[in-house]
């Protein structure tokens, strides 16, 4: 198939997600062409991978460029001349609409295909139920040829919030578990926590949302108790005020700010445990990619979190802002060697449910379903 992949290209997850979903269609022969404003963080050369860029011109009318507007046109332009098949969106905020119009536009030709749009948590659950968002993102999901959510959470959220006329398929996201799997990084353990102190990490784009305060608060009880180090990595608009905390809480020597990380597998791998305290999550792909790399999970239980945090198992799940509850349960995982292991391997194990090699044939037989009845009403 000739697949056109659009999505935001950044460090968050559905950009992520959409960057392995094309890698791995691409390594099992389709033609995969990413559509974004800048090329993906973790997209790397393959034959059948093309990229086009969504290049907006400045012009000094304008003091909001129509982003949208350059999106629906590259759209119209890469559809048209690589004859493409089917186009795949991921994010609805302006994915979808820009697709829609696009097909809009194509179908003057003949040239319209079908349009599958992916939903991947706050575009329904933050962003899209703003009713300035509202009427377009129920619109543009109405017109997708399908609609695929990343959990069987956000299917209900978005049922209870949008008029949503058709099915929603639930495609869990994956992990690429080749990449993402434990690898003898000690001598980075040594250097980081060179008394053998736990290492908790976090992995967020520090969004409000993402409650990265929990985190230092968190760390600061288990600290306690346990020697331990804590590593942040990522970065956003929440990390002056956590950077802030630590100096008033004077941990500055054991937790690192890290910032933006390509090779998070590498550093997943010296970690003991992961912490992810989100205000929502329609998934945590954070925790999974931890979880692959053997490193159990804290995390609140809301949104999609207990599909993947299997509580006594992978981790523990704690209500939102319940930092004695988290520490409670971080002390449980790394009160002993033995007790640490066994979390680790189990969490491994669970991510076995969730392979790239078991989700990947889903979304390709959607796309083949997909295509073969726009073709037969066409
Ligand atoms: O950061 C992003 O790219 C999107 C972000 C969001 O704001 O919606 O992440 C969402 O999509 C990820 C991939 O499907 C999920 O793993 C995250 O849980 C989800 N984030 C939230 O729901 C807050």
């Amino acid at each position: 198939m000739k697949i056109g992949i659009v999505c935001y290209p950044t460090f968050g997850g559905s950009g992520v997600l959409a960057t392995e979903l094309g890698m791995a269609l691409s390594e099992k022969g389709h033609e995969v062409h990413f559509i974004t404003y800048q090329q993906p963080v973790r997209l790397h050369f393959h034959p059948n991978v093309y990229y086009h860029e969504v290049s907006v011109p400045a012009y000094p009318l304008f003091d909001f460029a129509p982003y949208e507007t350059v999106l629906t046109g590259t759209m119209v332009d890469v559809i048209t001349n690589n004859n493409l098949d089917i186009l795949h969106v991921h994010y609805a905020i302006p994915h979808a609409s820009a697709a829609y119009f696009a097909m809009q536009i194509l179908k003057k030709t003949g040239k319209d295909i079908p349009f599958i749009t992916t939903l991947h948590g706050t575009d329904i659950t933050l962003v899209g139920r703003d009713p300035k968002y509202m009427p377009v993102v129920t619109f543009s999901m109405n017109e997708s040829s399908a609609i695929t959510a990343v959990s069987e959470n956000l299917r209900q959220e978005t049922f209870k919030f949008f008029k949503v006329e058709k099915e929603i398929h639930v495609i869990t996201n994956f992990v690429d578990t080749h990449r993402f799997q434990h690898s003898d990084k000690e001598h980075f353990k040594k250097m980081l926590a060179p008394n053998r102190e736990r290492i908790l990490a976090h992995v967020s784009n520090f969004r409000k949302v993402k409650r990265v305060e929990d985190v230092i608060r968190v760390f600061e009880k288990v600290r306690k108790v346990i020697p331990s180090k804590l590593l942040m990595i990522g970065d956003g608009p929440e990390r002056p005020n956590a950077e802030e905390l630590c100096r008033n809480i004077d941990l500055c020597d054991d937790i690192r700010f890290l910032g933006k990380q390509e090779q998070v597998d590498e550093i997943l791998s010296i970690t003991d445990l992961f912490i992810l305290p989100s205000e929502y999550e329609s998934f945590g792909l954070a925790a999974l990619e931890a979880m692959a790399c053997g490193v159990p999970v804290i995390s609140t239980n809301t949104g999609g979190l207990p599909e993947i945090n299997v509580p006594g198992v992978t981790g523990y799940l704690s209500d939102v802002g319940d930092i004695d509850s988290m520490a409670e349960g971080a002390l449980k995982i790394l009160e002993n060697d033995k007790t640490l292991h066994q979390f680790k391997e189990r969490a491994l194990k669970h991510t076995k449910n969730f392979e790239r090699a078991k989700i990947v044939p889903l979304y390709e037989n959607l796309y083949i379903k997909v295509i073969e009845e726009y073709r037969q009403n066409k």
